[in-house]
């Protein structure tokens, strides 16, 4: 079995795009920095990073004959987001279970970004006081159950597709989608550089080069998850499950190694969806030179981490880096006060 068996319903416009970041280059006077762009992936709301988790999970919910999708995620969850847009494709039902896992106090981040489109694309949007848990969720569990009491047909996905079976494909496919373009771009990209929380994109990535390696002569490179969660032991003992999981099912004769997996702390701050001084930093320096927009809960705290590592060396003058962008930014629009 590889990657290439499984069933993709195509929800993107494609191959995402990948563009150097020069004057980030010439800033930071070092490494060459390039980004895939997952947040112009898909037409579906503004697209991002889940949308190709649930090109290979739709497959399923159709052969299910699932009516509704149920989802969750934090007020301002990107996920969701993404969910709803693809049920509203779909033509099926969305309920949205969407925790506060961010004690952010602004008085319209429950209106404004990610929410405010999941509502507009007809989800129905729940909100729980529960606090912020990457795991397994009863609120979410139990509107799996409500959705089947009133006579629906639910199908599950739990928080960033991550603990579904099939959420580390889309990022295994990511691999193979950057070898293709590296070949046409004439580059080769030995670091990679990807924000973490739930998992399943880093996960699906180590599992994707890994079998890339193995099957297609792939050559070796670094896949570094910068940690935005700021619970590092629960994200990192995620990373590796869904890994592993993820490398089996796509036919990698091998377990992979400890040096595989690396999740690196340092720039989530505190608490998950709290922007720290790096991360206006690096939300300001993309802007300001790229005209690319990140966020304050995912890319701005990846990309810090990437603007660290390149200074102190960690990633060589000679390396050129792939920025992984995963589509973040409609929460920006909840953290205007970060920017006063
Ligand atoms: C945490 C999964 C996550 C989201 O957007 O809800 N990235």
């Amino acid at each position: 079995m590889s990657i290439h068996d499984f069933e993709r319903y195509p929800l993107t416009f494609g191959p995402s795009p990948i563009h150097p970041l020069d004057r980030l280059t010439h800033h930071l006077g070092g490494a060459q920095v390039w980004a895939k762009r997952e947040d112009c992936n898909s037409g579906l709301a503004f697209g991002g990073n889940k949308v190709r988790k649930l090109e290979y999970i739709v497959p399923d919910v159709l052969a299910q004959g699932a009516d509704t999708l149920v989802s969750i995620g934090g007020v301002q969850s990107n996920h969701t987001r993404q969910v709803a847009a693809v049920a509203a494709k779909l033509g099926l039902k969305c309920r949205l279970v969407q925790e506060k896992w961010v004690d952010w106090d602004d008085p319209v981040s429950d209106k404004v970004g990610n929410i405010l489109l999941s509502r507009i694309m007809g989800a129905d949007v729940r909100l729980d006081p529960s606090g912020f848990d990457i795991g397994i969720r009863t609120s979410w569990e139990d509107a799996i159950a409500d959705v089947e009491k009133e006579g629906g047909k639910p199908y599950g996905i739990p928080a960033g597709a991550s603990e579904h079976h099939l959420g580390g494909l889309g990022f295994a496919n990511w691999a193979y989608e950057v070898a293709e373009q590296e070949k046409d771009l004439g580059v080769f990209f030995d670091t990679i550089i990807v924000c973490t929380v739930t998992g399943s994109t880093h996960a699906g990535m180590i599992a994707g080069c890994a079998a890339l390696e193995e099957t297609a002569g792939g050559r070796p490179r670094r896949v570094l998850g910068i940690d935005a969660s700021a619970t590092l032991d629960q994200t990192s003992d995620q990373v590796a499950r869904i890994a592993r999981h993820t490398a089996e099912l796509i036919g990698l004769n091998r377990d992979l190694r400890d040096d595989e997996i690396t999740v690196l702390e340092g720039w989530a701050g505190e608490h998950y969806g709290i922007p720290v001084a790096s991360t206006i930093e690096a939300i300001r320096l993309c802007g300001r030179l790229e005209g690319m927009i990140v966020d304050p809960v995912y890319e701005g705290k990846s990309m810090a981490g990437l603007i660290d590592l390149v200074a102190s060396r960690e990633i060589g003058r000679d390396s050129t880096v792939l920025y992984a962008h995963l589509g973040g930014q409609p929460a920006l629009n909840a953290y205007s006060a970060a920017f006063e």
